[in-house]
């Protein structure tokens, strides 16, 4: 059963009603034009794996005699719509029109054609054929399909040794690093293998795996040779490696007295580093940077603007064709001052430090940006810098890894909450302006953009410490690369392949699922006060008096009477004036303000009515309630599978959500007690405050 949570929804399990799909499968194979360890030979070692476990169907793998087909064997051909055209001219008009990734599936009386625009779209094109035939349908279909965007990264936060000889994850909870130990790259790249495969069956296609919070010394030779053998083991899967980078390297690795982005010694340093990296790796996707935030070097150190800094590492790897994701988490904790200043806001600095620099960036640069101004808080407005960067290519940063979600031993499915954040409207120049639209590269002229998932799996052979924390992962794929795919089917398709098509299982698990994230908004933080967890000891349990009183700027401003971020321009930080007209004068109002953003735009007192006709605290009472009430259910509902599900994969989810059943409750009276004493109101429900 570890063997089930290696391989996640790639199982490709023996299915009920397989026989009735026998006679509609190929018996054979043929990759085109496949060296190995192309993306499109590993298509063909999937494509005999796959049919081989959910049919028990051993397939003929480039047999001669398969290669002109006898018309009554029917072959399953994969490779580029290039190589197919070559030996098939006529079909040239007849194929659909597919960009950068795509792919195109014709699946008819066992004939199957499997052709991507590139390999690694081939290779996509295998996976999602499978996938289709793992959920047990056989049927004749034909599809072509395009991601919705070039990049679609995943980030590891992975550091290269943590005080002894751990590689440990940061805000990683699932084991140690699988890529480093001792400070140097493992020996052993097995799981880094199994990883990028996982990724790419769901279109993901770059992966940085050192730590944003970068050490100098991954770019010592030993280390690059390492980072080469890391991208060895992921280029079969189309994966691509990205490296994070150390701003102040030059000096602390160089030894260069500066490491001022205009000097020409430091950019000189710079370019010898990038052209050591691609010597080792001809295909190395590009950059990241963290700079000048939360205590990390970067331009402005100098008085350069983030625009050069990002700029100097883009000019080394345009020869490359490489890009920069360059973030946008930029923000000072040292100087935020709650008690001196009432327009002090962490969730300004991004607009602030980016304002100006829009047309200043080079064409391989684009800015990351966490899908809110904070911190993957349970709810945040969608951070209004997308809609600043016009000329600049923008990539959303997702958290797959739930940091302050309950940290994978709380079940909460994302999807819902990223739909939300992809399908907001801007309303930009009073047009349509959706997230996904923006990063998307179709609403501004920018076309290099996309999605960058900070996932943080380690070593527990669960990946991420928990086995149903792994729909979070398949759905930031699957929505990188449709962000119109429902929240629903997402998790339905992700059921059958990591269980069953048992109709009991999917309907708990979808149960379980939809309902997570509702739950946990409203037993850790309610109306836009962001996640209750304790600030400053490791993001996790409930401690809403950590918030305030320190220079992190997650506050909440709670006193006897009142509690909520002013961010309104009249009278607050000015925050919400950062939207477009359309959005800000939603915000800036009391009124028109959604209760669930209430308190991050708003600073009230409790008593204020929401539009539900409760007063904030009577919904914080009652929300709290209700939330740690549905939690209740999940171990329940998930006993309800007892041996529908393997033994080993039952009880271990069963153990996590007894825990989460239990630890609601202690959410549920911490938040309810503390606000009970801030504010004397008791709950109306006779609950808190009465004993
Ligand atoms: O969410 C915060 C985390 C830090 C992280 C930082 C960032 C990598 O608590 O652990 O550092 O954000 O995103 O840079």
């Amino acid at each position: 059963a570890a063997e089930d949570g290696l391989s996640g929804w790639l199982r490709y399990a023996p299915i009920k009603g397989a026989k009735g799909c026998h006679s509609k499968l190929p018996s054979a194979i043929l990759t085109l034009n496949a060296t190995e360890g192309s993306p499109v030979y590993t298509a063909g070692q999937e494509l005999s794996q796959g049919i081989s476990g959910i049919f028990g169907k051993e397939l003929e793998l480039n047999a001669a005699e398969t290669r002109h087909g006898n018309g009554r064997d029917t072959t399953a051909t994969v490779g580029t719509v290039h190589a197919y055209v070559d030996s098939n001219p006529d079909a040239a008009a007849r194929l659909p029109e597919l960009v950068d990734d795509g792919f195109y599936l014709d699946v008819s009386r066992g004939k199957v054609l499997i052709l991507g625009q590139n390999e690694r779209g081939a290779l996509y094109g295998a996976f999602h054929y499978l996938s289709v035939l793992a959920q047990g349908n056989c049927s004749d279909f034909t599809l072509t399909s395009n991601p919705d965007a070039p990049i679609r990264w995943v980030n590891q936060w992975d550091n290269m040794q943590d005080g002894g000889t751990h590689g440990s994850v940061e805000r990683g909870y699932g084991g140690d690093s699988i890529f480093f130990w001792d400070g140097k790259v493992r020996d052993d790249l097995t799981r880094a293998a199994q990883y990028a495969r996982l990724l790419a069956s769901i279109g993901l296609n770059a992966v940085v795996a050192n730590n944003v919070n970068a050490d100098a010394k991954t770019l010592t030779p030993e280390n690059m040779d390492g980072l080469a053998r890391i991208a060895d083991v992921f280029r079969p899967y189309g994966v691509q490696l990205g490296v994070s980078l150390n701003f102040a390297a030059p000096e602390t690795l160089g030894g260069l007295s500066s490491f001022d982005p205009l000097d020409e010694t430091v950019i000189n340093w710079w370019q010898g580093i990038t052209d050591a990296l691609y010597k080792r790796i001809p295909d190395m996707a590009g950059y990241l940077v963290k700079a000048n935030s939360e205590g990390q070097p970067g331009p402005m150190t100098y008085n350069r603007t983030l625009a050069e800094g990002a700029n100097m590492f883009a000019h080394t790897l345009k020869p490359y064709g490489g890009i920069i994701l360059f973030r946008a988490f930029v923000y000072d904790h040292r100087t935020l001052n709650q008690t001196l200043d009432w327009k002090a806001d962490r969730a300004n600095a991004a607009g602030n430090y980016f304002d100006g620099l829009d047309d200043k960036f080079e064409d391989n640069v684009v800015i990351q940006i966490k899908n809110g101004p904070i911190d993957f808080q349970v709810r945040e407005p969608v951070s209004p810098l997308f809609s600043h960067l016009v000329k600049t290519g923008a990539a959303i940063e997702l958290q797959v890894s739930q940091e302050y979600l309950g940290q994978q031993a709380h079940l909460v499915y994302l999807a819902p909450m990223w739909k939300e954040i992809l399908d907001f409207d801007f309303r930009v120049d009073g047009k349509p302006s959706r997230t996904s639209d923006i990063v998307g590269g179709k609403r501004f002229p920018r076309k290099l953009g996309g999605y960058a998932g900070v996932v943080n799996v380690g070593t527990n052979t669960t990946w991420l410490g928990s086995h149903l924390a792994m729909s979070n992962l398949y759905a930031y794929g699957r929505l990188a690369w449709d962000p119109s795919a429902t929240s629903e089917g997402i998790l339905q398709e992700w059921t059958k392949l990591t269980f069953s098509d048992d109709k009991k299982v999917l309907d708990v698990i979808t149960k379980l699922s939809m309902e997570s994230w509702p739950a946990y908004e409203n037993y850790s933080g309610n109306l836009g006060i962001q996640t209750l967890t304790d600030i400053l000891l490791g993001h996790y349990g409930p401690n809403p008096a950590s918030q305030d009183g320190n220079p992190w700027g997650q506050w909440t401003r709670a006193d006897a009477d009142t509690i909520g971020m002013d961010r309104t321009v009249w009278n607050g930080t000015g925050f919400s004036g950062q939207y477009p007209p359309e959005i800000a004068a939603m915000y800036e109002d009391v009124a028109t303000t959604p209760d669930n953003l209430l308190l991050w735009f708003h600073h009230v007192p409790y008593t204020q009515v929401l539009k539900s006709g409760k007063t904030v605290i009577q919904h914080f009472y009652d929300a709290h309630y209700a939330g740690s009430a549905t939690a209740q259910t999940f171990p329940e509902l998930w006993k309800t599978l007892k041996g529908r599900i393997d033994d080993e994969r039952y009880e271990h989810v069963l153990y996590r959500l007894v825990y989460q059943a239990g630890h609601s409750l202690v959410w549920r009276d911490s938040v309810n007690t503390f606000y009970f004493n801030k504010s004397g109101i008791a709950d109306t429900g006779g609950r808190v405050g009465n004993h």
